[in-house]
């Protein structure tokens, strides 16, 4: 009998894991102006668990689309390109996707982006499938999660999310 009940617990214990091993956070958003068509997204995704996954898409019901982004440099000029495969998030690792670099690119907008305000996004994820996260909105030339802009209080609510 010990050893049933030791048996179901395992089990039940070994189930959720493989949702749980990615973990998305500090997630946020530029805030835009009124009528901006686009607006940038920006995250750390963990992979805690030990295989690889891949970012490969994103959706959210305030932009007609959102893709993946890579941001190149060739002198002083800063080029962006879809990634159509997305983002490699290997087993173990931590990924940023950071302004300057990959990153979310939410278009056709159908309303601004607040300041302050939080959006959902649905992350989708080749092995972990979809993910809602909430993105903080942050100053329109926020740099980081943590870039507070001019008067911008830093919710409570860090917006981190793991699922
Ligand atoms: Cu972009």
């Amino acid at each position: 009998m010990k050893t049933i009940f030791a048996a179901v617990a395992l089990s039940l214990v070994a189930l959720p894991s493989v949702a749980q091993d990615i973990e998305v956070r500090e997630a946020f958003a530029r805030a835009t102006l009124p009528n901006a068509p686009v607006a940038g997204g920006y995250l750390t995704v963990a992979n805690h668990g030990d295989r690889d996954d891949r970012l490969t898409g994103a959706r959210a019901d305030f932009a007609g689309e959102a893709q993946i982004h890579e941001m190149t440099h060739s002198g002083d000029v800063m080029r962006m390109r879809e990634l159509p495969d997305g983002v490699a998030i290997p087993a173990g690792q931590e990924v940023h996707l950071s302004t300057g670099s990959n990153h979310l690119m939410f278009m056709r907008l159908n309303r601004g982006l607040v300041q302050g305000d939080t959006v959902t996004v649905t992350l989708t994820f080749e092995k972990a499938g979809d993910i809602d996260v909430p993105f903080i909105v942050g100053p329109i030339n926020a740099r980081s999660f943590d870039d507070d802009g001019s008067g911008r209080t830093a919710p409570a609510d860090h917006g981190g999310h793991s699922h």
